[in-house]
């Protein structure tokens, strides 16, 4: 698409929308942003300012006409149409533009730690790559820095999914489909539609890398016409990385132990199962790939560990922001738990956690708008559950400081997005930690 004069409206002024609203002006596009917010609000206005280009209040925006109007992946879509405008998402805009192959990673949990494994990988085997997306690049700031040659590691959420039209992925990762997000996509249907659209646009000529331990991202192979690699296979098969008796596989290879794998947890396994099925599929060697999980320093906010206090472990797991992540989270504590829960809800069924919680927690420490919700849903699981009413997570440090015991675990895992009392989960999860490390 030739951009040189076209009109073009960015919806939502955070990272993409300032990348996007960049990326418009250089390719010659004349470029209005608008935000729900009043530009000093907005986290980016001395940028805007910088650039030049015209910001409009969303409301008075829908009068005018242009020719696209661009997503930012917060924005709901009915929030993005603008009187006659072609939509289209912030990922779909960049990516014909992106130069190198593409790795796509989507899932509901675990995409993070997948999409930086990926990246250790390829970098530790010396083949060029860059690192982005949902994790916090925006595509439209990785166009410049691509390269032929190089290799593009995605991450990529239902939200910036959903609008992809031209998009391809190389090699295309689901990694499993829980429910999240239902607040925005309304259905599950309507959440596994917006994920499904990765391995959709495939072709023949491209890798889709499905779980084989995963009802709803195995069900995706009746959804493309790539060919399709499973991980998490029960056993030992060509083109399959499985696991069997402690040792994981690629394609009937020998990879790597389990117990050799750096990461706490069962779904970690299944992390490395999936990062690895993408380098060897972009052609790194199996012991290259071996080397490199055995250096791979783990992402933060998931189960990061903090420190220890009289024999009383912290972890930091504010990335789980969902009902699933938390349930692999206390999965991979044997017990003793100081679990703190809440923040925003998104509609999210708590009752399920409720047999995890009877088994494994000492505590279970309830902050946030969602306080009362999961309370209710809880008690109603599981009256007998140890629920204690915290509001805040300082209050909550404080409360498990006072009454976990040495071989007790505390643990931010709070399955619920961050929004109500903090800007992102890396700020709960940083909060969280200045508040460990300053206990004495
Ligand atoms: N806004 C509007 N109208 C609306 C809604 C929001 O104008 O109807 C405005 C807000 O006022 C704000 C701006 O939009 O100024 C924010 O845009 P955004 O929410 O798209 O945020 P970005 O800073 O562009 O960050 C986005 C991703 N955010 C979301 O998907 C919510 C980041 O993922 C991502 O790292 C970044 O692009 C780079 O690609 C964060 C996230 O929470 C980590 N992702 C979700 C998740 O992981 O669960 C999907």
């Amino acid at each position: 698409m030739n951009w040189t004069g076209k009109h073009i409206l960015v919806v939502g002024l955070g990272k993409s929308g300032l990348a996007a609203a960049q990326l418009a002006q250089r390719l010659g596009a004349k470029v209005t942003v608008c935000d729900e917010k009043p530009l000093a609000e907005t986290r980016f206005a001395a940028e805007v300012a910088a650039l030049g280009v015209a910001y409009e209040p969303q409301a008075e925006a829908r009068g005018a006409e242009f020719d696209v109007v661009i997503q930012s992946p917060g924005v709901p879509l009915e929030a993005a149409v603008f009187s006659n405008s072609r939509v289209t998402g912030e990922l779909e805009f960049a990516a014909p533009l992106l130069e190198g192959r593409k790795i796509g990673i989507t899932g509901s949990n675990g995409k993070t730690t997948v999409t930086a494994l990926i990246g250790h990988i390829l970098r530790e085997a010396e083949v060029p790559v860059q690192v982005g997306g949902n994790i916090g690049i925006p595509p439209a700031a990785m166009v410049e820095t691509s390269r032929v040659g190089q290799w593009n590691v995605l991450e990529l959420s239902s939200f910036q999914l959903e609008t992809i039209e031209s998009f391809v992925a190389d090699i295309a990762l689901v990694l499993n489909i829980t429910p999240d997000h239902l607040d925005r996509h309304r259905t599950m249907e309507r959440y596994i539609d917006a994920k499904a659209r990765l391995v959709e646009t495939q072709g023949r000529s491209q890798v889709a890398v499905l779980n084989a331990g995963d009802a709803a991202s195995a069900a995706l192979a009746k959804r493309t016409r790539a060919k399709v690699v499973y991980f998490n296979a029960a056993a030992p098969g060509p083109w399959t990385v499985a696991e069997k008796d402690g040792l994981i596989t690629v394609d009937e290879q020998a990879l790597i132990p389990v117990s050799a794998i750096p990461l706490r947890g069962r779904h970690n396994v299944e992390n490395v199962m999936a990062a690895a099925a993408a380098a060897w599929l972009a052609n790194v060697s199996l012991d290259a790939i071996e080397a490199a999980i055995r250096t791979f320093p783990g992402v933060e906010h998931r189960i990061e560990f903090v420190r220890t206090l009289d024999g009383v472990s912290y972890y930091n797991d504010s990335k789980a922001t969902n009902v699933d992540a938390t349930e692999k989270a206390l999965d991979a504590f044997d017990g003793g738990v100081w679990i703190i829960l809440g923040g925003k809800d998104k509609q999210s069924d708590y009752r399920t956690l409720a047999g995890r919680l009877q088994a494994k927690a000492k505590g279970v420490l309830l902050i946030g708008a969602a306080a009362g919700i999961i309370r209710a849903q809880l008690t109603e699981a599981d009256a007998a559950l140890p629920l204690r009413e915290c509001g805040t997570i300082e209050a909550a440090v404080a409360l498990a400081r006072a009454e976990a015991t040495a071989g007790d675990t505390v643990l931010l895992a709070p399955a619920c997005a961050s929004f109500d009392q903090f800007q992102s989960y890396e700020h709960r999860g940083r909060v969280f930690k200045e508040l460990v490390q300053q206990l004495v």
